[in-house]
């Protein structure tokens, strides 16, 4: 089964009652990138990229749509299988794995529907149909976060993920001991999440001042230089997000016992192929992680949720969706939605999501 057409799209997601503020990014509107594809067999399979700005992570919109169209003539004719789909894209381009993930993902739904099973299947197979999401509050005042992290564990939220940085740490430091005084008891697990913005210093203040709140410190600071040097000194365990751009990276950093879990997000590693590498990769070491991304809409939200579903339970910290940012869904009977803290595993073949192409507009670049 081989590809015949690739269309690409590109499609705004507004912020419901926006902006989303992170430490170093605050955005109002994401640009998001939808890839169909289309075999010889006549089967279609969707995929989609959407970097949460353009300073998150080494990826942005313009990026990803150059990379698409760089890549576009010379994925024709190219087997709809992930290996020799990957083996292609690295033939065309250095890098570019968020762009890359967008074909990935595709590939996956494409193969699914026509082999009539879904993606979780394609990955492994499914250990559950209800896979634990988490929720992610924004850089905000204290008391105002405490409210809102005590409201979403009431929700069902089984994790909840609180950013700090870009203000003095003592602020970071009274926030998360708010939160603490509203969680303790509840058995709801907690992430603290610089998003690459602490100094090694205030890293290091933040761990030493909590050292009783028992939260996990998600990518405080900026490179893995900085995070090799706090490693020896911090009280809480070290999570990885934005620094593991690579299955080298994740393979250094899981070697080297650098760190105690991972935010991984699906496109920055370059698709569902390597998201499933890097999975059993953390099952070797008994690793925790997220399946998530930095953003997007159904297509990402299932992607998600196929390789979450994938994950020993135990080791599976959940997957953020963009979801409650956003407004309305791409297939307006089977959207992927988050209800009591948990995703409903999307039912039939493939992703198990059928965009309505309509809402996306004329193609802004095609391939035949
Ligand atoms: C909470 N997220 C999964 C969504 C935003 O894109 C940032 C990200 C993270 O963990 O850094
Ligand atoms: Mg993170």
């Amino acid at each position: 089964m081989k590809i015949t057409e690739i269309h690409i799209y590109s499609h705004d997601l507004p912020v419901k009652d926006g902006p989303y503020r992170m430490a170093m990014t605050e955005v109002w509107t994401l640009p998001t990138t939808l890839v169909k594809l289309v075999s010889d067999t006549g089967h279609v399979g969707w995929g989609e990229t959407c970097p949460v700005g353009s300073t998150y992570a080494e990826m942005h919109v313009g990026g990803a749509q150059a990379a698409l169209r760089a890549m576009g003539q010379g994925l024709i004719g190219c087997e709809v299988a992930p290996i020799p789909l990957h083996q292609r894209m690295e033939a065309l381009l250095n890098g570019h794995n968020y762009a890359k993930a967008a074909i990935d993902i595709a590939a996956h739904d494409l193969l699914g529907r026509a082999l009539g099973v879904s993606v979780a299947t394609l990955l492994g197979g499914a250990l559950t149909d209800r896979v634990p999401s988490y929720y992610s509050t924004i850089v905000g005042d204290p008391d105002e976060t405490a409210r809102i992290a005590a409201d979403k564990a009431a929700e069902g939220y089984p994790r909840l993920q609180i950013k700090v940085g870009g203000r003095p740490v003592e602020i970071d430091i009274a926030t998360v001991r708010k939160v603490w005084e509203r969680l303790r008891g509840t058995g709801t697990r907690l992430a603290v999440d610089g998003n690459r913005s602490l100094t090694t210093r205030d890293a290091l203040t933040l761990s030493r001042e909590c050292p009783d709140i028992p939260f996990v410190l998600e990518q405080p600071c900026n490179t893995v230089e900085d995070l090799q040097k706090i490693r020896p000194q911090i009280r809480h365990g070290l999570y990885m997000d934005e620094n593991s751009t690579s299955l080298n990276t994740v393979v250094s950093a899981v070697g080297t016992g650098l760190v105690d879990g991972f935010g991984m997000k699906v496109t920055r590693i370059g698709g569902l192929q390597p998201m499933r590498v890097f999975r059993d990769l953390c099952a070797v070491r008994n690793l925790p992680h997220t399946c998530d991304d930095s953003w997007g809409g159904d297509i990402i939200a299932a992607a998600c949720a196929h390789i979450g579903a994938t994950v020993a339970p135990r080791l599976m910290e959940g997957a953020w969706l963009a979801q409650p940012y956003i407004d309305g869904h791409y297939d307006s009977r089977n959207g992927v939605r988050i209800e009591g803290g948990h995703i409903a595993l999307p039912q039939g073949p493939g992703l198990g999501v059928v965009p309505d192409d309509g809402l996306f507009g004329a193609p802004i670049a095609s391939f035949a």
